[in-house]
């Protein structure tokens, strides 16, 4: 583990906000254990393990009944560890892998026996190399045959470049992070206007809704960033998705009590209906469906 890397909340606060029965946590990571599934060799940092085990453990604890299992950087293309706890699921976990752009059709089979639904396409530079689109593209024809899907996640200043590629996309495509929108501008800013004007214009655009403890610049209870939630929710209510982000990978500036996390859920999804769909209609027919 790096020496400034902030390890998971072993002990959160047990949420009021009880989740809908059959909700779903989909956005999640598993991490190692580092002496099964070491670290991949060009990650840009080390993270303590967070094996299934745990994973399993604060579903549980939280109230939840299922996981997407999002492939994280550290792990690069080598999505053993998040396989390996969809195998161990009984079926209550799905995941979203990151591939090599020449993956064989054999590998993407083997992962789909394994409940995968989708691919990663990381932005991010403080996190990846990006591969060039066009290879990009080429994966995401390939998986469409599937019927997958493509999680995508960037940064907000980026948004008006990526745009033309998100729209080429054949498949459904996820944000993560609901576009990792600047709080302190307001949900009227442009930059986050035309990131919801894009969800709008384009029907197979989803969206997570979770990222506070990333976007927030009050941090706890994460307060400022409801009212970018609660517009999404309101605006798009069958295509939004939420997820703990445990263990919180590159945490900087506090570790999130994932009880906490929960509890915003009933601030920005309002009403049962709303909540319904966010944790269990949309994930369900989007990873269970198939
Ligand atoms: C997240 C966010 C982060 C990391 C990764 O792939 C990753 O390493 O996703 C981040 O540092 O913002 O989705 O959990």
């Amino acid at each position: 583990m790096d020496a400034d890397y902030r390890p998971f909340d072993p002990d959160p606060s047990k949420p009021k906000f009880v989740p809908s029965p059959g909700a779903v946590d989909a956005h999640c990571h598993v991490f190692g254990p580092a002496e099964r599934f070491p670290f991949h060799l060009m990650r840009k940092y080390t993270p303590c393990d967070a094996p299934w085990e745990k994973l399993r453990a604060l579903r549980d604890f939280l109230g939840f009944s299922r996981n997407v299992i999002v492939q994280a950087s550290c792990h690069g293309t080598d999505d053993r560890a998040m396989i390996d706890a969809l195998d161990r699921s009984d079926d209550l976990a799905r995941g979203v892998a990151v591939v090599q752009t020449d993956v064989s059709e054999a590998a993407l089979k083997t992962m789909h026996e394994s409940g995968v639904r989708g691919v990663r396409f990381n932005f991010v530079k403080r996190l990846v190399d990006v591969p060039p689109l066009d290879e990009l593209s080429a994966v995401a024809k390939r998986v469409a045959a599937l019927g997958w899907h493509i999680v995508v996640y960037f940064e907000a200043a980026d948004l008006d470049s990526l745009t033309p590629f998100f729209k080429s996309l054949p498949t459904k495509v996820v944000v993560d992070h609901m576009g990792r929108p600047d709080v302190t501008r307001g949900v009227d800013d442009i930059g986050f206007q035309s990131f919801v004007r894009l969800v709008d214009r384009n029907q197979n655009i989803w969206v997570k809704v979770n990222g506070e403890e990333r976007v927030s610049v009050q941090g706890p209870p994460y307060d400022d960033v409801i009212p970018f939630s609660k517009l999404l929710v309101e605006e798009f209510p069958d295509r939004v998705l939420w997820g703990t982000d445990w263990p919180h990978p590159n945490m900087k500036s506090h570790m999130p009590d994932d009880g906490v996390l929960v509890d915003s859920i009933p601030k920005f999804a309002t009403t049962e209906a709303a909540q319904q769909a966010l944790l269990v209609d949309n994930p369900m027919r989007l990873y269970w469906s198939t």
